[in-house]
């Protein structure tokens, strides 16, 4: 009889600044001081975007939001890493990964606010996912596309840790390991699930092994440390750009609601939140740059002043594309040619909506222009403003 051990494995854990801001030059990207700076404000905005987003939520002015309170580490760390035009594939929770990335906060808003504009693909960002775990199978076949291509580029896909529980994942890094697909399968474990905990979604001891099946690489990092997850995320995206993809699972907690119409109250102790608190990945990091003589009171007072100008200035221009929105228009979106049900119930919900300056919009246009997307929508004028305000440069990326 033979007996003998066939597989063995490992997986490695990263951290280069710990929890006291003290950092190991031995895991230390190689990033500039201008570089460090724009990490911190872009960590920053994002959470300053986020408290926005639930306030207005909460004002009855948007609709649900998913905050990356928490996260903010684990995603500009990684968005940071990428080129601009290869592809993202996010969750519903990348508001960070997006504003590092150079999206306007408007548009966040508008996919918040059920605008159609939210969601459009731009500057190599997909839209965000709101089936749990079905984008990675996105980045797997755009990941094989640029191995066909022979592109040197990478996409790289955003989920939870709940998503890891779902075949889908899986099978989109069995197929990318299979096929050599440029994808990096990077997901957040925020330790929840809506409100199951990390202990209870899987019996394997970390996510990362999860990796070992498909065939890939998978590795853990402090999701909590944005210089850690730079270096990581920099290696993984230089392997997949090579034709081996990587799992990078980020320890991280999400310090806020699940989304704005949950109550974390209701299923985890204050004992727990305060155990993250004192691992927040913006203090963190602010306490490395101030004791490496990169800010001081006066130029993180800046950088908020910057911030709140900024996000206001951003929510006006969400609030002024929603009133020009015609909702009717959601329909115009789900297929290049709309078949002939849907056009029945976008026509019933145009005359059942009544409502006064949308519908005499709506009415000043002939069958072919509704059928056509409508110049005289309204839509234009959107378009407009949101052309304004990229030229304008108002993004998360600019000063
Ligand atoms: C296929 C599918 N099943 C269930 C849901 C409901 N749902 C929305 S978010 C969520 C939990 C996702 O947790 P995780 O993947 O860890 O991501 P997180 O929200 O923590 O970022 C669930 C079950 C869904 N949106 N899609």
């Amino acid at each position: 009889m033979v007996r003998d051990q066939v597989a063995d494995f490992s997986v490695e854990y990263v951290q280069a600044l710990d929890e006291e801001g003290d950092l190991d030059a031995a895991q230390a990207p190689d990033v500039d001081d201008d570089q460090l700076v724009e990490m911190y404000r872009l960590m920053r905005l994002s959470r300053r975007a986020d408290e926005r987003a639930i306030a207005l939520q909460r004002r009855g002015e948007s609709g649900t939001y998913a905050p990356a309170i928490g996260q903010e580490a684990a995603q500009v760390g990684s968005a940071i890493a990428m080129t601009p035009d290869e592809w993202m594939v996010p969750s519903f929770r990348e508001s960070a990964a997006f504003l590092t990335r150079g999206a306007p906060f408007h548009r966040l808003l508008w996919y918040a606010m059920g605008m159609e504009e939210g969601a459009e693909v731009a500057d190599a960002n997909f839209p965000p996912a709101i089936p749990v775990g079905t984008q990675p199978l996105h980045a797997a076949g755009i990941g094989w596309g640029h191995e066909i291509a022979g592109e040197r580029k990478a996409a790289l896909t955003y989920f939870g840790d709940g998503a890891t529980s779902e075949g889908d994942v899986y099978e989109a890094m069995n197929v990318s390991g299979a096929l050599d697909a440029h994808a990096v399968f990077f997901c957040q474990n925020n330790q929840w699930a809506i409100s199951t905990p990390r202990e209870t979604q899987t019996r394997a001891e970390t996510l990362a092994q999860k990796a070992v099946a498909a065939g890939i690489e998978g590795v853990q990092v402090d999701g909590n440390d944005v210089l850690g997850v730079l270096s990581v995320a920099r290696d993984a995206l230089e392997s997949a750009r090579e034709g081996d993809p990587v799992f990078v699972e980020a320890l991280t907690f999400r310090r806020s609601m699940h989304t704005t119409s949950d109550d974390p109250s209701v299923y985890r102790t204050e004992e727990q939140e305060s155990e993250w608190e004192t691992r927040d990945p913006i203090v963190r990091f602010e306490a490395y740059l101030r004791n490496e003589g990169l800010l001081d009171d006066d130029r993180v007072d800046r950088i908020t002043d910057e911030i709140e100008e900024l996000l206001a200035d951003e929510i006006d221009r969400a609030k002024a594309g929603r009133e020009q929105v015609v909702p009717a228009e959601m329909f115009d979106h789900v297929f290049a040619e709309t078949p002939p049900e849907l056009q029945r119930q976008r026509e019933t919900f145009e005359r059942e909506q009544g409502d006064g300056e949308v519908a005499s919009a709506e009415e000043g246009m002939s069958g072919e222009e509704r059928a056509a997307g409508g110049e005289v929508s309204g839509r234009g004028d959107v378009r407009e403003e949101r052309e304004t305000s990229e030229d304008e440069e108002v993004s998360g990326r600019g000063e």
